[in-house]
């Protein structure tokens, strides 16, 4: 069977579990708190979870993962059969993990874990996701799918990461940067999927180990 290995609070570990979830694909969690021991290496080279260990070995990167498991199991497709609308998904799922994420992670030490960012930092945040977001915008349809009109790939990256990127922006410059898209809207709707509501309860328990565990 397959083992996911990350834990719980990850937005990209949860990206991967909604898909597991989605299309039924039986899978084991198993906990690792991106250690950098050697058995972790060895599975994943920069330490980074999720990873997904299968038959045939691990993988790292959960966008490889989700090409993976839609490749093994292409029963509730998660990507559309037009390749043109499937590259469509694809484009949307690198703007959210690489352009919106990815930019907004620099964040998070100050905003979630009581340490400070550079001031300098802050703003040159602030002017990449203005850019980044409006680019987003014109992709993003909403309708009611981030991608459209089905449950994609793409929904797997804006449920775990779109709140993260409200609650940062709204921690570090009083105000959420997301709140001119329908993004409450959308993931209201989302979050009545049974697969969004394992992950986020589950998330929401990690998220308390995490603290004890900080505390100890
Ligand atoms: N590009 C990676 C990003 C994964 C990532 O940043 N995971 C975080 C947890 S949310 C992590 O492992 N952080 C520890 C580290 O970067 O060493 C992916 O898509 O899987």
């Amino acid at each position: 069977m397959l083992e996911l290995h990350g834990f719980a609070a990850s937005n990209y570990h949860n990206k991967v579990k909604i898909a597991l979830l989605e299309k039924e694909i039986a899978f084991t969690e198993v906990l690792n708190w991106a250690t950098k021991d050697e058995a972790t290496l060895h599975m994943s080279p920069l330490g980074k979870v999720p990873f997904l260990k299968t038959a045939q070995g691990c993988l790292s990167e959960s966008q490889v993962q989700l090409e993976y498991l839609e490749a093994i199991a292409p029963q509730h497709a998660l990507l559309p059969a037009d390749p043109f609308a499937a590259a469509k998904v694809r484009e949307l799922c690198q703007y959210l993990d690489t352009h919106l994420e990815l930019v907004v992670r620099r964040l998070y030490p100050q905003a979630f874990f009581g340490q400070t960012v550079s001031p300098n930092l802050i703003e040159e945040t602030q002017k990449e996701l203005g850019r980044n977001l409006a680019a987003f915008a014109r992709l993003a349809k909403f309708s009611p799918y981030v991608a459209g009109d089905q449950f994609t790939l793409a929904d797997c990256c804006a449920i775990v990461h779109l709140p993260l990127l409200s609650l940062a922006t709204k921690a570090i410059y009083g105000s959420d940067m997301l709140a001119d898209l329908p993004v409450r809207d959308y993931l209201k709707a989302m979050g009545a999927r049974a697969s969004v509501q394992r992950v986020n309860a589950e998330r929401k328990a990690n998220q308390e180990l995490m603290m004890t565990r900080s505390r100890g």
